[in-house]
């Protein structure tokens, strides 16, 4: 079985839980998290390893007041990169965000503070986001002489739309409290720790089956990219696999002789 070890990290924090879910917290809060490459290397390692290691859900958090400054600045400024390295790191920030989306293990996002450029694009690769009073989106972007390179124009596009992400990049536009829910920036707002509430929810998450999960995970988001034909033939073949996995025949039978909990509004 492959494993992982916390100790291997040194830009991660990493602290598996018992119930299988394993809070990763981005670790340098005193350049406030910002994505150096050695970052981004580690995310690639824990997000290629957890869907084979047993993980049932991340909670994905940043350490100090503010969850992501982006791109590291400094690191950029002083490699004076060409444009061929700055598209291998590019690439290097795709691997990483695309072992997130689409492997399977959900990924819950704790947001505090800034979640700006790079920051937002990481944010957008995890499942679900929770913010908390102080958290604040936006991609500077436009006013650093930069363009968006981890996956923006595709996820940020998608959660608010094309209009609205051109008008963040091009007037560095901020946006924070409800507003940013009902765009569809985050999906849980909190009056205390958005940790907390993630914590929750990634527990609540990893009391489904992994199989399920595997397919929540990763399935829905790999349909988006397919035409409707192909997307309705990879839906079936999925639900094929996932609707008669052995697991799944106590809760079929739960249902069936009452026991299990029916669907309520909430109170
Ligand atoms: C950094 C970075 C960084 C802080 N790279 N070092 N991202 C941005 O344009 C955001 C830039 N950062 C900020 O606007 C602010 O730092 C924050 C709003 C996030 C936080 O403000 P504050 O007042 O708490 O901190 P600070 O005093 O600005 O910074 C504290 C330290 O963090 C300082 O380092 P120090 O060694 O002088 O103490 C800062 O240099 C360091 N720091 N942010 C490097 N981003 C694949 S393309 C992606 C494109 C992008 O992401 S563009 C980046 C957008």
């Amino acid at each position: 079985t492959v494993t992982i070890d916390p100790k291997d990290f040194t830009r991660l924090a990493l602290d598996p839980h018992e119930d299988g879910v394993w809070i990763v917290t981005l670790n340098r809060p005193d350049k406030r998290n910002a994505l150096d490459l050695a970052t981004v290397e580690e995310l690639v390692t824990f997000f290629s390893t957890a869907p084979r290691a047993g993980v049932k859900a991340v909670v994905l958090a940043g350490a100090g007041d503010h969850f992501c400054a982006g791109l590291d600045l400094i690191e950029h400024h002083d490699a004076d990169r060409s444009p061929a390295d700055f598209m291998h790191v590019c690439l290097r920030w795709h691997e990483a965000f695309n072992k997130m989306e689409y492997g399977g293990v959900p990924v819950i996002a704790a947001l505090q503070g800034a979640v700006v450029g790079g920051g937002l694009e990481l944010a957008s690769s995890a499942h679900v986001r929770v913010m908390d009073q102080t958290t604040y989106f936006a991609l500077p972007e436009g006013q650093r002489g930069l363009f968006t390179g981890g996956g923006a124009t595709i996820r940020v596009a998608d959660l608010i739309g094309k209009a609205r992400m051109i008008d963040m990049i091009l007037m560095g536009r901020v946006y924070q409290g409800q507003e940013a829910v009902d765009l569809g920036l985050a999906q849980y707002i909190v009056e205390g720790s958005s940790m907390d509430k993630a914590l929750e929810l990634a527990r609540r998450a990893a009391e489904n089956l992994p199989l399920t999960n595997f397919a929540i995970c990763s399935a829905i988001s790999h349909v988006q990219n397919m035409s409707a034909l192909d997307a309705a033939y990879a839906e079936s073949v999925v639900a094929g696999i996932v609707n008669t996995q052995p697991d799944a025949r106590a809760r079929l039978a739960a249902f069936a002789d009452k026991s299990a909990a029916r669907v309520r509004p909430n109170s």
